[in-house]
């Protein structure tokens, strides 16, 4: 099956999804087996790898790692195009739609184009979108793009809605990681009231409940990263996956 249908098949299933994001860097080297170990047994859906910014030469050989021990898929949320590698089960295929830096709008993807092709891989055409979370985080250094104000949801659905109609099959709501304030639940319902791609949501969300919301509002995933790195703990991954697994409670 291919993972795109793997992910639709836990909407449909589940309600929604529960992403945990694990950044292959030298901050996690201590605990990254931890945090694959706790995700296999935590009722997570999906792994995400990837982050904007990789400190050490190391990343492919932690990529490797989660892959061998991962026994959910594994979907690659690269910071940019040199991070390709086969260790993944897909990758998403990004561009960040709501800047207006060309590199990241289309210069990365034809670079990694022909190399997903030779690797085999599967690529979920995304609309990442970066909404303001209240502080600047390294995807808005990085990235040298801008993000868009919290309180406008409506260009996050004039971009949202743009992405559809350029096919994507994903949008991606980010606030970035470590954000102060996730993606308003207000904009979540504006904007998933306006599109008919699945929404995923990330950067900041904290704690179970603040996911919960988000699901209400429609997303369709939630993405946590930093809360996990820092704890590795399978009760709070369990407690994020029945906060949003809201269809197995009724
Ligand atoms: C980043 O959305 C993710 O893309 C995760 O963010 O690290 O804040 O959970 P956090």
């Amino acid at each position: 099956m291919l993972q795109y249908q793997y992910l639709q098949s836990v909407v449909e299933n589940k309600g929604a999804g529960y992403i945990v994001l694990i950044d292959p860097d030298r901050k996690n080297d201590g605990n990254i087996e931890a945090q694959v170990r706790a995700v296999n047994h935590s009722g997570a859906d999906v792994i995400f790898v990837g982050g904007s910014l990789m400190m050490d030469g190391k990343f492919h050989d932690r990529m490797a790692k989660i892959k061998e021990l991962a026994e959910v898929p594994v979907i690659f949320f690269p910071g940019s195009s040199n991070q390709l590698n086969a260790h993944v089960d897909a990758l998403l295929f990004m561009s960040l739609i709501s800047g207006r830096n060309p590199q990241y709008l289309i210069g990365e993807q034809v670079i990694s184009a022909p190399i997903v092709k030779d690797l085999g891989l599967e690529a979920i055409p995304t609309g990442y979108i970066l909404m303001d979370g209240g502080a600047a985080t390294t995807v808005e250094f990085m990235s040298g793009t801008q993000p868009i104000p919290a309180d406008r949801p409506d260009i996050a659905v004039a971009h949202a809605l743009a992405a559809q109609y350029l096919g994507m099959r994903l949008i991606y709501l980010e606030a970035g990681s470590g954000a102060k304030n996730p993606v308003y639940v207000k904009t979540i319902q504006i904007v998933a009231d306006q599109v008919d791609v699945p929404i995923v949501v990330g950067g900041g969300i904290r704690t179970p409940n603040e996911a919960r919301k988000r699901v209400e509002a429609g997303a369709s995933f939630i993405v946590t990263g930093s809360i996990i790195e820092e704890s590795a703990s399978e009760k709070l991954m369990q407690s994020f996956a029945d906060a949003i697994h809201w269809k197995e409670q009724s």
